[in-house]
Parts: structure tokens; C-alpha cells; sequence
């Protein structure tokens, strides 16, 4: 089994279990991994036309990432039989390769009958850049799906990177252990988009967990699983709020104090902008 078919398992794993929780309808989501030398180590290997990013990133010049293509459904994903053979799963799946100068791209293998990478190539490839670039290259594994009651939320209030941040922390304990740094908002801009690309590298400069209002929920880890424990943990949040929303005026959140006790305890540091206000 070739490093990169052990990767696909993990991809198909998570697949699965966004697909399960509803998170991923259709072709909703896409996903990406940043890989190593050694993770394509053994895979067959071809060259398709190098083709034009129409942006500039020279952090993730000469690097290969991993990608869903566009227009495929998670649902497909799943582990299935042929699971080890990473043939099976080259249709909804590709690696490419971003050249010298970080301005265009190949395939290398996958996108089996004529597809391409994610239509939001730009958002993911900026995430990437952005990790990078602030030296946190631990993070390797982008995941983006549709999380639906975290969608709710933004339909429902006027949302910043502040108080949508306030709002997950102060309504589920684990929280502000698993984000620290907090939950990016970004304002509603179009799917794939330059303008939605570069206003999300920006948040994951400093975040590794940001939502797209009436859109869906984007994040960032070493491993698919640690993303999708980030989304997971943000949408738990949105789900109690909710429910408490509807059972009534919230009687009670999580103040500063206890927030601050369990950043303490569990050694994490949370953004000071965000846990020195409110509470
Ligand atoms: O790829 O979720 O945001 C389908 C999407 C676009
Ligand atoms: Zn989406």
C-alpha cells in the first residue's frame, strides 16, 4: 500500500463521517492536504499541461497538495471496497503541483475522466500559504463543509470574528480549549472566488478555524482529524445554542472567569482581543 493510498483511507474516513452528519449534501465541501516528498512516494506519477492560478503564491511554489475535484460528492468518498488501492478513488480525487514561480498548476495523478481540482483551488491554496508563511507548516490538512447549524447562526445574527467567537465559547465548555485562538468570520463572498480566497488567508494567518456566513465552516490541522475535531467542536456549540435559544430567553453562558480558568487549565492561550472583552 503506497503512502498515498494510506492517505486516501483517511480521506475517505473523513468523508464519511462529514457525509453522516449531514455536513456534506451532494457536492458540498472540498477538502486538501499539503503533501511530502514521501507521501507520493510509490504512486505512478504523470504530467497533464501546467494551467494558470490567476493569482500569485510564491509560499506554495513547488509544493503538491492533495485535492477533491470539483463537482465531487463526499458521499463518494467513503471507504468502499478497494480500499489500499488509491485507483479506486482517482475520479473524485487529484494531486497537483504548483510551479517554480507559484502562479500555475499540473496534475499529477487522479481526476480520472476529465475533471480538475476543487473550484475553491484559491481559498485552500491561500490557507496553505498563509500557514506557511507564519511558519505553522505543521498543518497540513484543510477540510471545508457545510455545517448546518453553524449556517443557521449567521442567518440569524449579525456576526463578527469576535462575537461569534464569544458566542461558541461561552455556550460549550470545550470550546475554548479546542479554538483558542478563536472562530474567524468572514462576511458572505462568492464560492472560489479571489476576493472570498485572500479575506480567508488573512483569518487563517493567526486562526485555524473560520466560518463563511450563509456558507459553511472551513479549518485547518496537522490531519484531517484535527480538522474536522475543530468543526465538530464549533458546530456542537452552534447546536446547544440553538436548542437553548428556543427553549427561551439563555439564562447563562460562560463568563470571562470561567473561561480564563479553563484556558488556564488545559494550557491553552486564548486571543486576548477576543477573551479580554464581553463576559
Ligand atoms: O465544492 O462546497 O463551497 C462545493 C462547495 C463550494
Ligand atoms: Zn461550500
Amino acid at each position: 500500500m503506497t503512502a498515498l493510498a494510506k492517505l486516501i483511507d483517511t480521506v475517505g474516513e473523513t468523508a464519511r463521517d462529514l457525509w453522516r452528519r449531514g455536513w456534506a449534501e451532494r457536492n458540498a465541501g472540498n477538502l486538501s492536504y499539503r503533501l511530502s516528498p514521501e507521501d507520493l512516494s510509490g504512486t505512478e506519477l504523470g504530467e497533464e499541461p501546467w494551467q494558470e492560478l490567476g493569482a500569485h503564491l510564491p509560499d506554495v511554489a513547488g509544493k503538491a497538495f492533495l485535492l477533491t475535484a470539483t463537482g465531487s460528492f463526499f458521499r463518494n468518498l467513503e471507504v468502499r471496497p478497494g480500499r489500499g488501492d488509491e485507483t479506486v478513488q482517482s475520479r473524485d480525487l487529484g494531486v497537483i503541483e504548483i510551479d517554480e514561480s507559484g502562479s500555475r498548476y499540473r496534475a499529477l495523478w487522479g481526476y480520472q475522466g476529465g475533471g480538475g481540482p476543487t473550484s475553491e483551488l484559491p481559498p485552500h491554496l491561500r490557507i496553505h500559504a498563509a500557514r506557511i508563511r507564519t511558519d505553522q507548516q505543521k498543518d497540513r490538512a484543510i477540510l471545508h463543509t457545510h455545517p448546518t447549524n453553524l449556517i443557521a447562526l449567521t442567518y440569524a445574527l449579525p456576526l463578527t470574528t469576535h462575537d461569534l467567537t464569544r458566542l461558541l465559547w461561552e455556550m460549550h465548555t470545550e470550546c475554548i480549549v479546542v479554538f483558542p485562538m478563536g472562530c474567524g468570520f468572514l462576511d458572505w463572498r462568492l464560492p472560489g472566488s479571489e476576493e472570498q480566497a485572500r479575506a480567508t488567508e488573512k483569518v487563517f494567518e493567526k486562526r485555524t478555524l473560520a466560518v463563511w456566513e450563509q456558507h459553511g465552516a472551513v479549518a485547518i490541522g496537522p490531519d484531517f482529524k484535527t480538522a474536522f475535531g475543530l468543526i465538530e467542536t464549533a458546530e456542537k456549540a452552534a447546536e446547544i445554542y440553538l436548542i437553548a435559544a428556543a427553549l427561551g430567553p439563555i439564562s447563562c453562558r460562560l463568563s470571562t472567569t470561567q473561561l480564563t480558568a479553563l484556558a488556564e487549565k488545559f494550557g491553552v492561550e486564548p486571543d486576548p482581543e477576543i477573551l479580554g472583552q464581553g463576559g
